[in-house]
């Protein structure tokens, strides 16, 4: 059992440190000219992964197993109505965030991915997701929030797939047990802020077929611009691999024929989003740098 967690640690630590290398190999060279000197004594600030690359790297991460034994707690502050807590991987920075009601502990019991038959445990929450600092201000700049356990269609799917919207007995247990339980996947909306101005500026859902039930894709948007409003969606089949064109817009914002999104709505979503302020007003009260988010290599 050790070993098993040992090696999942080490996947983490190394799969967080993948991420967020993407802000250093870009490193300012050094200044040849007169003011070298002067440049070569300021830290090099590296232009950091924008959210096209780092949308289906947080993606794959976040279809790893948690390592849960070496969880903690780095900070918990009440904001407004609710318990914002920042958790750590032993060795490593903040990496997760979690919203409960009422204070949070035991973060490696009390991340839940799924809901249990007969509820949720006292003290667990489905209520977290991950949170990335990728210039390391301080501020979470990046989240993937938990959206829940959904059955995807696998890629490269032909032919037909139990309905899911005709209710559980329509499903037999064959199709449960051979067709949906195994292509179920534990998804994240993602929400981001790429000029790192406080404000959200691209954001991704999973999207559900409106007549199977099953999660057959994605919708990507951003504000390419930075003036607050997004200019531009696109819709994917699959997991980001095969685009299918541009969202269409209607009274509720993109939309996308036959889909729905799942996890993020309105998609896009408003542009002060309680969620992405509130953790932001938490890591504010708690004073976190960006050697909070850094870790070991801090
Ligand atoms: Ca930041
Ligand atoms: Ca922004």
């Amino acid at each position: 059992m050790t070993m098993i967690f040992a090696r999942t640690v080490l996947l983490w630590v190394s799969a967080m440190t993948l991420v967020l290398a993407g802000c250093n190999t870009k490193a300012t060279k050094p200044s040849e000219d007169a003011e070298g000197l002067a440049a070569e004594s300021v830290p090099a600030v590296a232009p950091p992964m924008n959210f096209d690359e780092a949308l289906p790297r947080v993606y794959a991460l976040s279809q790893l197993p948690l390592a849960r034994s070496e969880l903690d707690i780095r900070c918990q502050q009440k904001v407004r109505d609710l318990y914002v807590s920042f958790v750590g991987i032993k060795d490593g920075g903040i990496f997760v965030v979690v919203l409960t009601k009422g204070e949070f502990e035991n973060p490696g019991d009390n991340l839940y991915t799924h809901t249990p038959r007969g509820g949720l445990p006292e003290g667990a929450t489905l209520d977290w997701g991950y949170a990335l600092d990728r210039n390391f201000d301080g501020s979470i700049d990046y989240l993937a929030i938990l959206d829940g356990l959904n059955p995807v269609v696998p890629d490269n799917w032909e032919g037909e797939l139990p309905n899911l919207r005709g209710g559980r007995e329509l499903l037999t247990d064959q199709m449960l047990k051979e067709i949906i339980f195994p292509n179920t996947r534990l998804l994240y909306w993602h929400i981001a802020d790429d000029d790192f101005d406080g404000h959200h500026d691209s954001a991704a859902t999973s999207t559900r077929n409106v007549n199977t039930g099953w999660i057959d894709g994605w919708m990507v948007a951003q504000d390419r611009n930075f003036d607050g409003l997004y200019d531009l969606c696109k819709v994917f089949q699959g997991q980001f691999r095969t685009e299918l064109g541009n969202c269409s817009v209607d009274s509720t914002g993109f939309v996308a024929p036959d889909r729905e999104p799942s996890g993020l709505r309105p998609f896009p979503p408003a542009r002060d989003h309680w969620v992405f302020d509130l953790i932001n007003e938490g890591a504010g009260k708690c004073g976190l740098s960006g050697a909070d988010f850094r870790g070991a290599s801090k």
